[in-house]
């Protein structure tokens, strides 16, 4: 690595860091850096997401990012040309698939290509976004190093450092973590690392390699689709053989080792664990391999709305209600419980089935009442023949027979197992779980 200059008017401090992308990932690291006494520019193409964080308002719901936002002096822009002044970048944009499940880079390679025009000497480029083994080296750095005329290893650093935000989760946060980094080479690694424990107390492992520590975050997501596929496929089974799935997982999960519980439910969402395995099923299917496992674990969940559904409507048979017609309240628009992200919901697949089955839906979510089509939970149980719970809300989980029962509701789907059952059958409502 060649001495950097300063070439650029606004000189680079070595306490600059520049996030591209100020979403769930992107906003925590600026406000941690912040914290640790980096000069942070946060960086977003989206001009309303800008003027909201600007006004110390967060694009999505999370009371500690919130707090730490209100109390901050992060810069936010739409312009580029600001990360001339970083000499640390972090790319934290989204990688969703398309309809058709393929990998969609086209966020990370935009971030590359305006990062690239401005990339100066001596700056190391982290990519946080979850991608599969190969894409830095394979798409980021080709592209950092067209935009910018420069070479990576020789003028600029570039590493991974996958982000393992939990949304919504208390106790885990982006400071304490813990994280594995993998770089180019070996000076990349060390100022890789330099960054990451000044701002971390967390522990952090270096990967020998920028395709190992993609594939770590990859791995760890897969592993928990396929987990989740698991008890899946169980709850459809159990239920022939009349065994309550979920005790038979706490049961289980009496054993202090070699065993992790997960539950079953109405589907997989969110914009981690649906969508990486397929990441790595296309990188694997491009060279050869073709992870049979992980894409029969993927239809499985991608499954369970459709296998919601049918005890739905196998439900208002029981009771002699016709589906077509009937008011069925949607208990939920979000992927998980407190939280209002969207992204890969199961609920949006459930309202699409029982609309097809000629059903008239009233959907609620305290999270996402802007998508809600009923304003209050009330609105949606009145005169609804039955309720399909999928997210397990906090709100709904307090909910007891009485509630749905006064309202006109006869059947009860719950969908994230998450009502008492004994006592909603005890009040003779029509209730069925996911696997039990
Ligand atoms: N789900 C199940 N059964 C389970 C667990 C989850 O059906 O046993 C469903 C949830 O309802 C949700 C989806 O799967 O729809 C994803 O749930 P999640 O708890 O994994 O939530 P995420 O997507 O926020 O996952 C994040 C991930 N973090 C990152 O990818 C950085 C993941 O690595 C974590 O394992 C997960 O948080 C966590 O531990 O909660």
């Amino acid at each position: 690595m060649t001495k950097e200059k300063q070439s650029s008017p606004q000189a680079k401090s070595s306490k600059t860091l520049a996030v591209v992308g100020l979403g769930y990932v992107g906003l925590p690291l600026c406000l941690l850096a912040e914290k640790k006494g980096y000069k942070v520019i946060g960086v977003d193409k989206d001009e309303g997401r800008v003027k909201l964080v600007r006004a110390r308002q967060l694009p999505f719901t999370d009371e500690r990012v919130a707090r730490d936002l209100k109390k901050s002096r992060l810069e936010a822009t739409t312009d580029f040309r600001r990360i001339k002044q970083a000499s640390i970048i972090a790319i934290c944009v989204p990688t969703p698939v398309f309809k058709d499940y393929r990998p969609d880079l086209g966020p990370v390679k935009a971030a590359c290509r305006a990062i690239g025009a401005e990339l100066k000497k001596g700056t190391l480029v982290i990519l946080e976004s979850t991608v599969n083994p190969g894409v830095s080296d394979q798409v980021v750095k080709p592209l950092l190093e067209r935009y910018s005329r420069l070479k990576a290893g020789r003028d600029f650093y570039l590493s991974h450092c996958p982000e393992r935000i939990n949304p919504g989760d208390k106790n885990w946060h982006v400071g304490n973590i813990p994280r594995v980094i993998g770089s180019l080479d070996e000076a990349g690694l060390q100022k890789t690392l330099e960054f990451y424990r000044a701002i971390l107390s967390a522990k952090i492992k270096p990967m020998k390699s920028l395709k190992e520590a993609e594939a770590v975050k990859i791995v760890e997501n897969s592993f928990r689709d396929i987990n989740i596929a698991f008890v899946n496929e169980l709850a459809q089974s159990f239920e022939n053989l009349g065994i309550d799935i979920v005790n038979v997982i706490d049961g289980a999960a009496t054993k202090p080792f070699a065993f992790m519980p997960h539950y079953p439910g109405c589907g997989v969402g969110g914009h981690c664990i649906p969508v990486d395995p397929y990441y790595l099923i296309e990188f694997a299917r491009q060279n050869g391999f073709y992870h049979d496992f992980l894409a029969l674990a993927r239809r499985i969940n991608n499954s369970m709305p459709e296998f919601t559904c049918a005890k739905l409507t196998e439900a208002l048979n029981e009771r002699k209600i016709a589906a077509k017609g009937a008011k069925v309240a949607v208990l939920g628009l979000s992927y998980k419980g407190e939280v209002g992200d969207c992204r890969e919901s199961p609920a949006f697949v459930v309202i699409k089935l029982l609309k097809k089955a000629g059903a008239k839906v009233a959907a609620f979510d305290p999270f996402v009442q802007e998508r809600s089509t009923a304003k209050s939970l009330d609105e949606a149980l009145q005169g609804a023949a039955a309720a399909v719970v999928v997210t397990a809300h906090s709100a709904f989980k307090e909910l007891s027979p009485q509630k749905f029962l006064a309202a006109g509701v006869q059947v009860v789907i719950d969908g994230r197992n998450c009502l008492n059952k004994e006592k909603f059958l005890a009040a003779g409502v029509h209730y069925k779980g996911i696997g039990r």
